[in-house]
């Protein structure tokens, strides 16, 4: 069966931060797979699914229980759409096949009844944190990707590991984006909507750029609940995804 009359056209989420020490958020992205999901043509995943990832190669089991969910999406007639995030960044095609989604370069307009939209997963307009900013062109050097992705996979899952534990301290405060680049990427691509994750600071901003109304929707980060960005006929609007009942962990797909 496909969904022939899905009730969205695009769905966006972004910031899940998956990874195995956060089960909850597993329980519910697999739920939302089963159910909102199924009611969109396209899902736009804007980057930071995934916790951390040093290689395709090193895909654990919980990632490949993951792409298989997704895949099973697309089998359903949804396309789905993957932007690198600053954690997942590494994610490369061979990971993509198993997902069967679409990689997208960061920022990626999106044209919508006649309008255009830009995606971008957000951490570029974040110039005020000066050290991210050159972690960032430091880390994303083609060069620097293809030497790490070479390096030994002890060395990697080493790395992996003390991100993760750096992550757990998380919560030290992301820092917003910064006004004037966010005018500055609308009045670039001269568009009215821009849709980020990154911030973790859910809300939609409306500003002016040269006479014309922008809208900025930023998307929520999810824990033990999460919250979805529709885009249908009558235009945005947030769907809030409530926790998944508590019961015993689901076993779907444990036996082969
Ligand atoms: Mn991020």
């Amino acid at each position: 069966m496909s969904n022939t009359d899905p009730i969205y056209d695009s769905l966006f989420i972004s910031d899940l931060h998956l990874c195995e020490e956060r089960p909850q958020t597993l329980a519910l992205f697999q739920q939302f797979l089963d159910t909102t999901a199924r009611q969109c043509r396209r899902l736009y995943i804007l980057g930071d699914l995934f916790e951390y990832w040093v290689g395709d190669d090193m895909a654990t089991v919980m990632h490949r229980q993951v792409a298989s969910w997704i895949h099973d999406l697309t089998d359903q007639g949804v396309s789905v759409f993957f932007m690198h995030g600053n954690r997942d960044f590494l994610v490369g095609d061979q990971f993509s096949r198993l997902c069967g989604w679409t990689l997208l370069s960061d920022p990626h307009i999106l044209r919508w009844q006649g309008e255009n939209l830009l995606l971008t997963h957000g951490d570029q307009l974040c110039i005020d944190d000066v050290d991210y900013m050159k972690f960032r062109r430091f880390s994303r050097s083609r060069f620097r990707i293809s030497v790490f992705l070479h390096l030994p996979r002890t060395f990697r899952r080493w790395v992996g590991k003390r991100l993760r534990r750096a992550s757990m301290k998380r919560n030290t405060e992301i820092m917003d984006v910064n006004r004037d680049e966010t005018l500055k990427l609308f009045g670039q691509h001269h568009v009215r909507w821009m849709i980020h994750g990154h911030t973790h600071r859910p809300a939609s901003h409306e500003d002016t750029v040269e006479d014309m109304t922008v809208t900025r929707h930023v998307l929520a980060d999810w824990g033990h609940s999460g919250e979805v960005l529709a885009l249908g006929n009558t235009g945005f609007e947030r769907i809030a995804l409530p926790a998944p009942q508590k019961k015993a962990p689901t076993r779907r797909g444990h036996h082969s």
